[in-house]
């Protein structure tokens, strides 16, 4: 053992680990060894393909991305109900022509599809769509899925698993194999967000539940989250919710989490995924591209973490100025992990301001970035974006360090880049590949 210790330690010396970097040599280090990292992906709303028709993949799918939608309505005159009313491919075919050919794709979301013809080594000009229909055709979906992952530089997958959505919950009634490179997630927007809407789902999975959660409701929503807990053994149980979100609250929202979602989640040792300040549905006439964001009051956050300290929160919010406040959050409890630049703020521009304030308040003790990709080749663009983001920052920061009088070391920046990416989620999460 002494033995083995003292080998590693010359072999990393003489791979220079152990060695202080030149300042110079800092951005290229942290590249090279940012590029290598295999990452963990904490939230996607991906699908193993033993989902079938839920895993999404293919031009088709990355072009009616939502994202691109809310972008083609801003310059397109057509109108979301004709939208609507055409096929997948004919709405994939006006997003190309609106976004790609008539206009140049600066945007984030356009140049992330431009990134992945890219990755393909398909071609990228106004013709490309054809060809690239061909390509994805001739794809079989379990090597490509892997073809995809090592492009990416990703080996897990965390999904959004719904137990409410008619079309998922019959998939897992009839079994979900296995999958190691896929985890599930236990959603909960439909219970704690809309009860009114779907306690009927509730009980009629068998259920003793009724509009207002009176009664045996709450012992019979434990029930039911413990049922689905044991079949999906999901890593988390997330729930999204609007910038209006208090706590302590008499609302069924704050009554279910209180009393039903905690507690289980505690049960479970699972954490809590709560992702905070979006305004659904402003505009319902483009469907899943009209949620917006709006700022919250994170006092219920710190609430919940002063009151729940055995019950641990993954929390990302989405409103640019409450993430100030959220590191200051994390720095007053440690069951409060912050992850990612969701949805809007998954702009470089805000990624870059949000990750500094990060490193400067909390070292390395939160999770940078999820991807969120709703379609398989996104997490390809959206892992590269994140990486090109992050490598200068995290260089600066060592050279900052440099220059304060401790040197980095290869063996630091690889130490650290496996806590951001990786270990913070291994901690936090069971990812072990379950039976
Ligand atoms: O980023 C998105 O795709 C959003 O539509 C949401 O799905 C969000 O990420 C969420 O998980 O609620
Ligand atoms: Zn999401």
């Amino acid at each position: 053992m002494a033995t083995d210790l003292i080998k590693s330690s010359s072999q990393a010396q003489s791979l220079g680990n152990g060695v202080p970097l030149a300042t110079g040599q800092i951005p290229s280090v942290v590249a090279e060894l940012l590029g290598a990292i295999s990452i963990i992906d904490i939230h996607t709303h991906l699908f193993a393909p033993s989902f079938g028709k839920l895993s999404l993949w293919g031009i088709d799918e990355l072009l009616t991305y939502h994202y691109l939608e809310a972008e083609l309505f801003r310059s397109s005159s057509v109108t979301p109900e004709h939208y609507w009313s055409l096929s997948k491919p004919a709405q994939a075919e006006l997003i190309w022509k609106t976004l790609f050919v008539e206009n140049t794709p600066i945007s984030e979301a356009t140049r992330g599809v431009i990134a992945v013809l890219k990755a393909f080594g398909l071609p990228t000009d106004i013709s490309a769509l054809g060809e690239a229909r061909a390509f994805f055709q001739s794809q079989t979906l379990g090597s490509h899925m892997q073809r995809v992952m090592q492009l990416a530089g990703i080996d897990s997958i965390i999904m959004t698993n719904d137990p409410l959505d008619p079309e998922e919950f019959p998939i897992w009634l009839t079994g979900v194999p296995p999958h190691s490179d896929f985890h599930a997630v236990l959603r909960l927007d439909r219970i704690l967000n809309t009860w009114p809407d779907h306690w009927q789902a509730v009980a009629a999975q068998g259920y003793a539940v009724d509009a207002s959660a009176s009664g045996k409701s709450v012992a019979e929503i434990r029930r039911f989250l413990a049922d689905w807990a044991k079949r999906m053994s999901p890593v988390y149980m997330a729930c999204s919710l609007p910038d209006t979100f208090e706590f302590p609250s008499d609302s069924i929202n704050g009554l279910l989490l209180r009393d039903a979602v905690l507690p289980t989640c505690r049960e479970f040792k699972l954490p809590l995924s709560l992702m905070i300040g979006v305004r659904k549905q402003v505009n319902p006439r483009i469907r899943l591209a009209g949620d917006a964001a709006g700022r919250s009051n994170l006092r219920a956050l710190e609430s919940l973490c002063l009151a729940f300290q055995d019950n641990r929160f993954l929390v990302s919010v989405l409103s640019r100025e409450n993430q100030h406040e959220l590191c200051v959050y994390a720095r007053k409890f440690s069951n409060l992990m912050p992850f990612g630049c969701w949805w809007f703020l998954n702009n470089a521009s805000i990624v870059e301001e949000i990750t500094r304030e990060r490193i400067e308040m909390l070292g390395t003790s939160f999770i940078p970035q999820h991807s969120d990709a709703r379609v398989l080749e996104q997490v390809i663009y959206k892992w590269a974006n994140t990486r090109r983001t992050f490598s200068p920052i995290l260089a600066e920061n060592y050279r900052l360090l440099s220059e304060d009088g401790r040197g980095v070391t290869r063996a630091d920046i690889q130490r650290d880049l496996d806590r951001l990416f990786r270990s913070n989620a291994e901690s936090w999460m069971d990812l072990r590949p379950r039976s």
